[in-house]
């Protein structure tokens, strides 16, 4: 499945890793991982990972964008991991480069690199990035192997999610057996700051239901404020706190800024990927998410989401 993605890395002398921008912790790792391996295999290779601020994920090693000078791109390949749509890749010069190839896990919305290998049966882009390691009986190291299953740990929800599957645990198996030490993998992901754990306390008693038990949370710009968190952390941060209300099949998190209402919609049992897809938005078929411009056009959405809850 991964003989042109190896066929590519071994021709360019240099590659620019990309991933989508505000990234969590499978962009950086699937990013950091292809980085790791192809220094360990390919050592003469200029390899460089382009991005924006890693945020909370900074405690990932090589998280931190590398700095590239635009002639970087030239005869360049870009590899574009863990991003369905091209407005949300960061850096933009990867259309400067002299070639593209894009894996993905999201489900595919559209065509953006010469080559690419979309599959959504993966749990996450960094389960591809090991698979494709795997497949090609490279050699693994202990910091590629942490790095991807950091990934692999946060885009499947521990192993969690439905989209965990046998293939999961066999690529666990693959990146836990180099080695690294899984110590402070987990502590680093799930402390969180008494501010956050004060922000969703007040979030949970904002919850709120529609007359077909979706539960959504709407947080206005003046209201936003008062939970002392960033935009970010307050709307996928937060989503998830009303995952495991029973009765509850649909929650739907809607946060205002300055740049509209960001909206983030998750389900236990139901492809909710058209609704974000019909506002402008996409994602995956469980957890998905859109940019909506105004209060109205976020109610309209959730009346959606609300008749597909009574289906
Ligand atoms: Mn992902």
């Amino acid at each position: 499945m991964y003989e042109k993605a190896l066929e590519l890395i071994q021709k360019y002398d240099t590659v620019i890793i990309h991933r989508h921008s505000n990234p969590d912790g499978d962009a950086i790792g699937a990013q950091t991982g292809l980085w790791y391996f192809i220094k360990a295999n390919f050592p003469g290779k200029t390899v460089f990972c382009a991005g924006d601020d890693p945020n909370r994920y900074s405690f990932m090693e090589r998280s931190a964008p590398d700095i590239i000078p635009d002639a970087a791109y030239d005869g360049a390949l870009a590899v574009i991991l863990d991003t369905s749509s091209a407005e949300l890749i960061s850096d933009s010069r990867w259309r400067t480069a002299a070639h593209t190839l894009r894996l993905d896990h999201h489900l595919m919305l559209a065509k953006i690199a010469d080559d690419e290998i979309v599959d959504s049966s993966y749990e996450s882009c960094a389960g591809m990035v090991a698979d494709m390691i795997r497949e090609s009986g490279l050699v693994l190291t202990p910091e590629c192997a942490k790095a991807l299953f950091t990934g692999m740990v946060t885009d499947s929800g521990r192993f969690l999610y439905d989209s965990t599957s046998p293939r999961t645990f066999g690529l666990a198996e693959f990146l836990t057996s180099s080695g690294f030490s899984r110590d402070g993998i987990f502590r680093s992901l799930y402390a969180n700051d008494f501010k956050n754990v004060r922000a969703r306390a007040m979030f949970v008693l904002n919850i709120k239901f529609t007359p077909n038990n979706v539960a959504y949370v709407y947080t206005s710009l003046q209201g936003f404020p008062s939970y002392g968190i960033d935009a970010f952390s307050l709307s996928r941060g937060m989503v998830n706190a009303m995952a495991d209300i029973r009765g509850v099949d649909i929650w739907v998190n809607f946060t205002e800024t300055e740049n509209g209402v960001w909206c983030e919609i998750r389900s236990s049992s139901k492809n909710v990927c058209p609704v974000a897809v019909k506002y402008g938005g996409g994602g995956h078929a469980k957890a998905c998410g859109a940019t909506l411009p105004d209060r109205e056009t976020a109610m309209k959405l959730l009346a959606d989401l609300d008749e597909m809850s009574g289906e």
